[in-house]
């Protein structure tokens, strides 16, 4: 059986969006990251970066939500274009997701909301590299049905996972300044797996409260002591 560890954040969703998408069995291992979980030895072994996600698949262990997608959608081959052409299309595309608008949603978030000082060069910056790699996915989503051409691929996952979040971003507005990208949301949503993944999420409830034990958690970095 397959072990997922797994906290409520984009990047467990969209591994919890694959796995439903391939129908495979798998249980889940919460890890409290505002409790300071992702630390704890016995999860460092298995991802030694202490963040989540991360999949124990038979004795082999997979972490970065990037790599669970290429991994299990390659050992069931589903979700990845076999001819090494269309290949190349979705490993771009995941790979802009994986390393733009992954990274870029994150620290604009921790700016937004959970930086101690109000920075507005830093929110700005990481607001606009947001705004703008939303673009340039708009526009792709504007003349192609899925992020790699006609077929529904890990891409769109990966997308789908922090696009579900832009609301911590651009509030109440929320995508509607990207319509391609809202369009392809609304799709998404109808899916079986990701409303099973939003199922699992309501299922778990993980600390809220962002006090001195989550900032040291998550932010060692800047914890006092
Ligand atoms: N590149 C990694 C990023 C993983 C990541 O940043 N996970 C966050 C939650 S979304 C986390 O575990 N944070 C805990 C921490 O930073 O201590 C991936 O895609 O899996």
């Amino acid at each position: 059986m397959m072990n997922l560890y797994f906290h409520a954040t984009p990047n467990s969703m969209k591994v919890a969006v694959l796995l439903y998408e391939l129908n495979l069995p798998f249980d889940v291992t919460p890890i409290d990251i505002f409790k300071g979980e992702q630390h704890l030895p016995a999860f460092r072994a298995v991802n030694p970066n202490g963040k989540v996600p991360a999949l124990v698949d038979d004795g082999v262990i997979v972490f970065d939500s990037h790599a669970i997608l290429l991994y299990l959608a390659e050992k069931h081959g589903r979700f990845i274009p076999s001819a090494l052409s269309r290949k190349a299309e979705m490993l771009s595309w995941l790979h802009l997701v994986a390393t733009g608008l992954s990274p870029y949603s994150g620290q604009a978030i921790h700016f937004l909301h959970y930086a101690p000082e109000d920075l507005p060069y830093a929110k700005n910056r990481y607001v606009k590299e947001v705004e703008r790699t939303y673009a340039v996915l708009d526009k792709r989503l504007e003349s192609s049905e899925w992020l790699a051409g006609d077929d529904y691929t890990v891409a769109d996952m990966a997308l789908w996972g922090w696009a579900a979040s832009a609301g911590y971003i651009f509030g109440e507005k929320g995508l509607r300044d990207f319509p391609a990208v809202q369009r392809f949301m609304t799709v998404m949503s109808e899916r079986p797996a990701v409303q099973q993944a939003l199922a699992l999420k309501a299922a778990h409830s993980f600390k809220a409260v962002l006090d001195a034990e989550t900032r040291k958690a998550l932010f060692p970095q800047n914890a006092n002591g």
